[in-house]
């Protein structure tokens, strides 16, 4: 094979500029704008008509589960529809009308398709036929569907081992389809199912479970109208959770006060206009924060530790600040937590944490007197090497103050793609859980492989070294959502074998194996009809809701299979039709699935009944202060360790962040514009003192550097942009800055990339 001609591609793609214009960040979210700015990229993509068709659809009862992201619906959707801008661009995006056929894989290679922006790339539009990418070639070409599942079963058979294939899984893939992929992966004979969770919510999974028995949140919608002091933490909701906002907009109207603790004043936690009430249109909003923390990166448990230490004051005096029936009743370790706070100064915590003196007395006052307290929060807590750790002092906090198990308390990690809570939950894992292999082997007479799988920067090393030689990816862009671009890029080129099953063209589909496949499957939205029958599948929200979810528009093509088919159909061509699952079967009929999954996994009998309507909750031992499973039976306390960074002089650290028109590499436009950022992504935010310090004024141009471990990164051409920023921190967008993060740096115990602080010089470019 040596004598292969090497494609020349571009893994980073383009570093030009847009043509940047600035304006002030906005002082509030959602109101007229949003509505205009979706319908403009609604028509756009899909024309008037679909426009109003498909988003009467969403997210109401009997229509398609939004795609945006995993915030739960309201029992009682809005007339106006159930959506928020971000929804409709990111609906827009899966059903727009243009087609990436195969007169555009003629048209253009790969090679010159590397060079595109992910912005170009994404807007080709959908895929609608297999193609496949040959080893001597730079065009994709058309390959017939089960000309494509026997290569794919060929590859299999040649590895030496399982282990050399890898099979991640993106957070947007049904139950059903989550659930099939599972099993046959493990019938397979491997565990190695990286997860874009691995990347995004493992720190909270690992900490939860460590410390309540449940890698899950614990509230529900309604506990936001009762919450007295909802703390949003390492989050931007008005970009990413907009559906979050009429939640907080509630718990304000019934009295609630908000905290946010954020190293920016996000623009969605100041003021919210909600675009589903006329007021909200027309009048000037609701004002949510009442004390912001503007705290420095990664010093959230400086800030945290110095909170508690205050309170634990006020309770020596008072005995009634923390809740000490509730300590004594279900945790372990209160002595220890508060003990180990001695070793701290005050003065030492105020000063890492960069906050203001008099807004962290604020907040001392609000979670002394109150105890219906929620802690939110995503990614600014979990991408750090101590991600774990972050949320294990939330936590802390949490268990003083009785916080949990009642209503209007507890933990809520805000989910990021629309179906990776239930993805997790039907069995995608790297882990081995003995009660599943048990629970499979039983209902499905196989067993399971029994040896800890890889997660994706352990899957991605195992690339590079060409340990595992086969990549299949059901949804997702790995390229460019895993860290260190240029060595996630040569890990994929070692393989064989890439195969991507995906609705849009993304990076993933140009950096590839010796060969690649593209395997075109239906969208959220769209119309899954097999037999006369319109099939549903479901999905569970970030609050362990599971609930259908039922496609209504017109396939983009009418060579599209859905997810469940397209694993139904490599199984069973992998096992020549001799398996003990009826793998055709599963993948025609989702009620079989559905039957499978009440069978092996916990909490979802009856699911074909109850996923009617709103749903189902399923069982959560935290909502029932049942801890049972935990040493002594009792939520744990934890003692973490101040975050570390020895930053020298001249280095910053840097946060790599969504802007407002993304979703994590769909981009759909170019605006930041509650950030003031119009039509450019190169762009990076600093502190107007550390702009003077380096003398580089307003659109100066800079390159980003980090070193670990003697090797440089670098991300060229950035423009500088003064803004409310902590001194000492920078702020850009992933994934342009995904090149910076080393792969072999990443959280203790979750291995979550540490995206959000990383350690970079700024060059004059
Ligand atoms: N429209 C849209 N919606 C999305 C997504 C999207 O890309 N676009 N992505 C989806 C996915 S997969 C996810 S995981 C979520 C992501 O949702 P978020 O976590 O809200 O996304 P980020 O843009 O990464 O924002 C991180 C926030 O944390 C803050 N932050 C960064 N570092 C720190 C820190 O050290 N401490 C504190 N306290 N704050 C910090 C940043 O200033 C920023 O406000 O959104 C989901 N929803
Ligand atoms: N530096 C940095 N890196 C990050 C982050 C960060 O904050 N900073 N965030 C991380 C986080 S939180 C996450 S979750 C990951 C995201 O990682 P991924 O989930 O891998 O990335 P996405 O950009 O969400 O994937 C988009 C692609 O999914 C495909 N797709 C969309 N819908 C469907 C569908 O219904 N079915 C199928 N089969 N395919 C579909 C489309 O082809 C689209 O191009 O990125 C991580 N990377
Ligand atoms: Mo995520």
């Amino acid at each position: 094979m040596s004598n292969i001609k090497k494609r020349n591609i571009s893994v980073l793609g383009p570093e030009d500029f847009t043509g940047i214009t600035l304006k002030k960040p906005a002082d509030y979210a959602a109101g007229l704008p949003a509505v205009k700015v979706a319908i403009k990229h609604a028509f756009k993509e899909m024309g008037v008509v679909k426009s109003v068709r498909t988003l009467s659809q969403m997210n109401q009862k009997n229509g398609f589960d939004c795609p945006g992201c995993a915030w739960p619906d309201p029992e009682k959707p809005s007339k106006l529809g159930e959506y928020c801008e971000n929804g409709v661009k990111a609906i827009a995006e899966e059903a727009t009308n243009s087609k990436v056929d195969r007169e555009f894989f003629a048209k253009h290679s790969v090679e010159e398709l590397s060079r595109w922006s992910d912005y170009q790339i994404g807007k080709s539009g959908r895929l609608i036929e297999p193609m496949i990418l040959k080893p001597d070639s730079i065009y994709y070409e058309p390959i017939a569907w089960q000309q494509a599942y026997q290569l794919i079963a060929d590859e299999l058979h040649k590895l030496k081992s399982p282990d050399e294939a890898i099979f991640y899984t993106s957070g947007r893939s049904s139950n059903e389809a989550a659930f099939l992929y599972g099993l046959f992966v493990r019938a397979f004979g491997t565990n190695n199912m990286p997860d874009c969770s691995n990347m995004c919510h493992e720190s909270s999974g690992v900490a939860l479970n460590e410390t309540l028995g449940i890698g899950k949140g614990s509230v529900k919608l309604e506990d936001f109208d009762l919450a007295q002091v909802v703390v949003v933490m390492g989050q931007n909701p008005g970009t990413n959770h907009p559906r979050m906002l009429s939640a907080l907009q509630k718990c304000k109207e019934n009295g609630g006060k908000i905290i946010s603790i954020n190293p920016l004043e996000e623009a969605g936690l100041i003021r919210f206009k909600n675009p589903q009430e006329v007021k909200g249109v027309l009048a000037s909003g609701t004002s949510l924060t009442d004390v912001h923390l503007q705290v420095k990166i990664n010093q959230d448990v400086p800030l945290l530790k110095l909170i508690i230490k205050r309170l634990a004051t006020l309770d020596q005096e008072k005995q009634d600040v923390f809740d000490h029936d509730f300590i004594a009743k279900y945790t372990n370790g209160y002595k220890e937590v508060v003990r180990d706070l001695d070793q701290y100064s005050e003065e030492e915590l105020l000063k890492l944490s960069g906050v203001d003196a008099k807004r962290i007395d604020e907040a001392v006052q609000l979670l002394a007197n109150n105890d219906k307290i929620i802690i939110c929060w995503a990614m600014g807590l979990t991408q750090h090497k101590n991600g774990v750790e972050n949320i294990k002092e939330c936590v802390n906090l949490l268990l003083l103050k009785g916080s949990l198990g009642k209503p209007g308390a507890g933990t809520c990690p805000v989910r990021g793609h629309s179906n990776v809570q239930g993805d997790r939950t039907v069995g995608i894992m790297h882990h081995v859980s003995p009660a599943l292999n048990t629970s499979i082997e039983n209902t499905f007479g196989f067993a399971p492989p029994n040896k800890e799988g890889l997660d994706t920067v352990h899957a991605i090393k195992a690339m590079y070294d060409k340990k595992a030689k086969v990549f299949i990816a059901l949804g997702g862009n790995f390229l460019s959502a895993a860290s260190d671009t240029e060595y996630t890029g040569r890990a994929l080129q070692n393989c064989d074998l890439t195969v991507n099953v995906s609705t849009k063209l993304n990076r993933t589909h140009l950096v590839t194996g010796k060969t690649a496949l593209i395997l075109p499957t239906l969208g959220r939205s769209e119309m899954d009809v097999k037999n006369g029958s319109h099939r549903f599948f479901t999905v569970e929200n970030s609050m362990g809701k599971v609930h259908q979810s039922k496609g209504l528009l017109k396939p983009a093509s009418e060579h599209l299979k859905s997810e469940p088919e397209i694993i139904g159909e490599i199984a069973e061509t992998y096992f020549k039709g001799s398996h003990s699952v009826p793998w055709k079967s599963l993948s025609q009929d989702y009620d079989l699935i559905r039957q499978k999954i009440e069978h092996v996994i916990k909490g979802f009998n009856d699911i074909n009944n109850r996923s009617k309507g709103s749903g189902f909750y399923l069982p959560n031992n935290v909502r029932d202060l049942d801890f049972s499973k935990l040493p002594d039976q009792k939520a744990q306390f934890s003692l973490c360790d101040l975050p570390k960074h020895n930053t020298k002089e001249n280095e910053f650290i840097l946060m790599t962040i969504r802007s407002h028109d993304q979703f994590n590499t769909t981009i759909y436009g170019l605006d930041d514009r509650y950030r003031g950022v119009y039509n450019e992504r190169r762009v990076v935010f600093m502190n107007l003192k550390d702009m003077k310090k380096y003398s580089l004024k307003k659109l100066d141009v800079v390159n980003l550097i980090s070193i670990y471990d003697d090797t440089k990164r670098k991300a060229n051409n950035f423009l500088v942009i003064p803004y409310n920023i902590p001194e000492g921190n920078l702020a850009s967008y992933f994934p342009e800055t995904n090149v910076l993060v080393p792969y072999n740096h990443f959280a203790d115990k979750s291995h979550t990339p540490i995206s959000k602080s990383i350690i970079v010089q700024v060059e004059k470019a």
